[in-house]
């Protein structure tokens, strides 16, 4: 039986300024915190850096006449803050805001909707050096910022997002440190957090009065699919614990007004919470048109059995812990298939995301902002790329998408992650994502055969087979 997606369902790819631009030097940009960090001996792998990436900077027009030979209906990137507004103060370098209107001039000419977020983790090094997320004026400057991009392309940018997977900015940067900034604080994670929201709904609040009507605006979270390992007690509450720091600390204040009370006791030995002021729930609730949900494996958990509380964030030989006030949680891997980042593949856990935010976000449309996976993906003797794991994973993640729709989850769209292959943060060029092969030597793409596969399903809407004949290029 043929698994055919609604009409109108949205098709799409995803990339982010820092992992795929390069020419961080060029048009007035000035550093970010990711620049410093992969300049910082012993911070990335093998001392990789975004200084050139895979040059989407210069390769931009020819980038959007792929997705247009593939298929593909929309392209998520994002903004980079420092390209934009140098040092994250003052007003907009119109040099930097012209490569995104470019980017968006072609996509609209290649009639892919272009989709536009603020922040994917590159945050101006000056606004770090003034204290980062952990300080309320950052949210500030966010919205600043937010209001200067929506000037210069609200016109013809309709799909907007705040923030990009606000719980690595938060945790990763600023409690296991893995990412950049990387400081290893777990009261600064806290205070990043709820900054982060802020600066979301003050940003919200921004591009409503700065976009025309019809804009859409939305955020992008990676709630963890978290499961107990077993029924007992001290495992549920191990559960429990982690899915407040990994997702009600961001969907309590977006979606239902309040931090929870349960992740305000636990963490109440560092924090009394004091940092949110009068008026900030309110803002941080402001209306959503969609969210997105990035999804790429669940979790599994337990009560401490000594092993430390990294959990499946791919780092597990991280010195500190991303997890405040969680040292009493164990993470363990599901035994079964695993992807290149080590991440296990189980499609269950998208289904049963999309439809705990179906009951939980009543009435909001969700995409799905980001869903892949990484494999060591080798061209041919003839130069083709076959990576028959990952069309594997695409069919088992987008039939487990088709059943959620069927059981009512309002599902609008879905962007692969990632158009290309990239600069995966601390893995560095280690970690290929792509559905486009890129050969790091030359930049050369490849598109790999799960390109012209997702490009079959982008333009028909019907979920090819994930076996059997390579489908060819059409
Ligand atoms: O590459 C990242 C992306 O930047 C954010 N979401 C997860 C992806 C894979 O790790």
């Amino acid at each position: 039986m043929s698994v055919t997606f609604p009409h109108g369902f949205l098709w799409g790819t995803a990339t982010a300024a820092y992992q795929v631009e390069g020419a961080v030097r060029e048009g007035g940009r000035t550093p970010s915190i990711w620049d410093t960090f992969s300049h910082t001996p012993g911070k990335v792998l093998g001392g990789d850096t975004g200084d050139t990436a895979v040059d989407h900077f210069h390769r931009r027009a020819e980038d959007v006449a792929l997705m247009a030979d593939l298929g593909v209906g929309a392209y998520r990137f994002s903004v980079s803050w420092p390209r934009v507004q140098p040092t994250g103060r003052g007003p907009a370098v119109q040099r930097g805001l012209d490569f995104y209107r470019a980017l968006v001039d072609d996509l609209l000419e290649h009639g892919i909707q272009p989709a536009l977020t603020l922040y994917h983790w590159d945050l101006p090094q000056e606004l770090e050096s003034a204290g980062g997320w952990p300080e309320r004026e950052t949210a500030h400057r966010f919205a600043d910022y937010a209001q200067l991009v929506a000037e210069a392309l609200g016109d013809r940018v309709e799909m907007w997002s705040t923030l990009n997977e606000p719980w690595c900015s938060a945790f990763l940067g600023y409690a296991s440190g893995v990412h950049a900034p990387g400081r290893t604080d777990p009261l600064a994670a806290l205070r990043a957090a709820h900054h982060l929201n802020l600066g979301h709904g003050l940003a919200v609040q921004a591009l409503r009065g700065a976009l025309p009507r019809r804009a859409r605006i939305g955020i992008s979270l990676n709630p963890s699919v978290v499961r107990a390992r077993t029924e007992s007690p001290g495992d549920l509450d191990a559960c429990r614990r982690i899915d407040a720091l990994a997702n009600r600390i961001f969907s309590g204040p977006l979606l239902r007004g309040a931090y929870p009370d349960d992740l305000r006791a636990d963490t109440a030995s560092l924090t009394d919470w004091g940092f949110v002021k009068d008026g900030d729930l309110s803002a941080i609730g402001r209306r959503l048109d969609w969210l997105g949900l990035n999804y790429y494996a669940p979790a599994v958990v337990s009560a401490s059995d000594g092993s430390p509380a990294h959990g499946n964030d791919g780092h597990a030989s991280a010195e500190y812990s991303p997890w405040p006030a969680a040292d009493s949680v164990s993470f363990h891997q599901p035994p079964g298939e695993r992807t290149e980042m080590g991440w296990s593949v189980d499609p269950s856990g998208l289904y049963d995301l999309l439809m705990q935010y179906t009951r939980e976000a009543p009435g909001l449309p969700l995409m799905i902002t980001e869903n892949g996976a990484a494999y060591d993906d080798e061209p041919a003797a003839d130069g083709t790329v076959h990576d028959p794991d990952r069309i594997r994973y695409l069919h088992g993640h987008l039939t487990a998408v088709h059943r959620a729709i069927s059981d009512g989850a309002d599902v609008r769209g879905y962007f692969l992650w990632s158009l290309l292959d990239n600069f995966e943060w601390s893995y560095g060029y280690s970690k290929r994502f792509g559905a486009v092969y890129v050969d790091y030597a030359t930049r050369s793409r490849t598109p790999k055969t799960s390109a012209h596969w997702y490009g079959r399903l982008a333009r028909t809407g019907v979920l090819p087979e994930a076996t059997g004949a390579v489908p060819a290029p059409e």
